[in-house]
């Protein structure tokens, strides 16, 4: 008697509760995939995006971030296809990560393209932003809005770097794309490519002499910590980050839905790279501040580094499209 009642209230209940679920079919929601959690600047962007989409739908629609590359176990490298095939539904990611499958964003990291933010904006927001927003939609995902990882930094356990002769040897961590591999054997040194969730258990343990990064992972990162004594201010390439989504749930959008989604992810990106620029000087004092000796290259000490990798650009010139680089290029002469 006792147990039909509970069964007959148990299944009210959950009538109630299917009602309640049909009742909120409008709420939808949606994996967003960052490499770097919201204690960094590149988490935060994504956390915005989640937070003004949510605001601006009045609650249906709600992004939720996996940080730590956990959708892909880790392989940052392979964030752009899980996007692709819909195992992620929408990230924030690097030019870096993606370029393996978007050859085209391989140009930011071109050695010293870029040497200042002016450059940056100029190709991220000209024709050559156009051309690689382009490229990404034809390999597969929706490109929204650009954001920034910042300038990448050389830092090492060994000596201070402020010549190519200075790395003779060194054994490097870089990312999972081959034109690091190249920048780094042309300079002389060492490098060995692995995730970021491989690379501070690599600097704790000896395994690599040093990294390269923006300031903002540096510091946040505690990089310091694990023996990286030594940062050099060479600001060889810059790391932009990029909004998107998978396809097919952007062709199930409604325009409006759209135009919301689009706008958020490029406000998003406005507050985190103004943001990130701002708090550049104050990462830089806290980093020195822990007794980190830091480099910064004369324009002489510059130009043997931009020498040295010449090559790099005679190899992946072709790979990313010449009119692009050549589009690029031009931007940064007219910026
Ligand atoms: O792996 C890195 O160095 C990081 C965190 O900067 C990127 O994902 C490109």
């Amino acid at each position: 008697m006792m147990t039909r009642r509970l069964s007959t209230l148990t299944a009210a209940v959950m009538g109630v509760a299917l009602l309640g679920g049909s009742l909120n079919a409008e709420a939808r929601e949606y994996s967003v995939s960052t490499v770097l959690s919201a204690d960094f600047p590149w988490g935060q962007a994504a956390e915005k995006w989640a937070e003004l989409v949510k605001e601006r739908s009045d609650g249906e629609i709600t992004l939720r971030v996996y940080p730590n590359s956990q959708l892909v176990n880790g392989d940052q490298t392979r964030e752009f296809s899980a996007m692709r095939q819909g195992l992620i539904d929408m990230a924030v990611g690097s030019t870096i990560n993606w370029s393996p499958q978007v050859p085209e964003l391989n140009l930011f990291s071109l050695p010293f393209l870029m040497p200042d933010t002016d450059a940056v904006d100029a190709i991220t927001g000209g024709e050559a932003g156009e051309k690689v927003f382009d490229a990404i939609e034809s390999r597969g995902a929706m490109p929204l809005a650009w954001g920034e990882n910042g300038f990448r930094e050389l830092s090492n356990s060994k000596q201070p770097i402020t010549a190519p002769e200075d790395l003779e040897g060194l054994k490097i961590r870089v990312v999972g794309s081959p034109l690091f591999q190249d920048t780094f054997t042309a300079l002389g040194a060492n490098p060995t490519q692995m995730s970021w969730a491989d690379a501070k258990p690599a600097l704790t343990t000896g395994a690599v002499d040093g990294q390269e990064n923006p300031l903002s992972v540096f510091d946040v990162a505690r990089i310091d910590q694990v023996g990286q004594k030594y940062l050099t201010l060479w600001h060889y390439m810059n790391d932009p980050l990029i909004f998107a989504v998978n396809q097919r749930i952007w062709q199930q959008f409604s325009e409006e839905d759209r135009e919301l989604v689009r706008q958020a992810a490029i406000d998003a990106g406005q507050w985190e790279i103004e943001m990130s620029r701002e708090q550049k000087s104050e990462r830089l004092a806290a980093i020195k501040q822990r007794g980190v000796e830091v480099s910064e290259l004369t324009e002489d000490q510059r130009q043997a580094f931009v020498e040295a990798t010449q090559s790099v650009y005679e190899e992946w010139t072709p790979q990313i499209g010449e009119e692009l680089v050549e589009t690029a290029r031009q931007a940064v002469e007219t910026r």
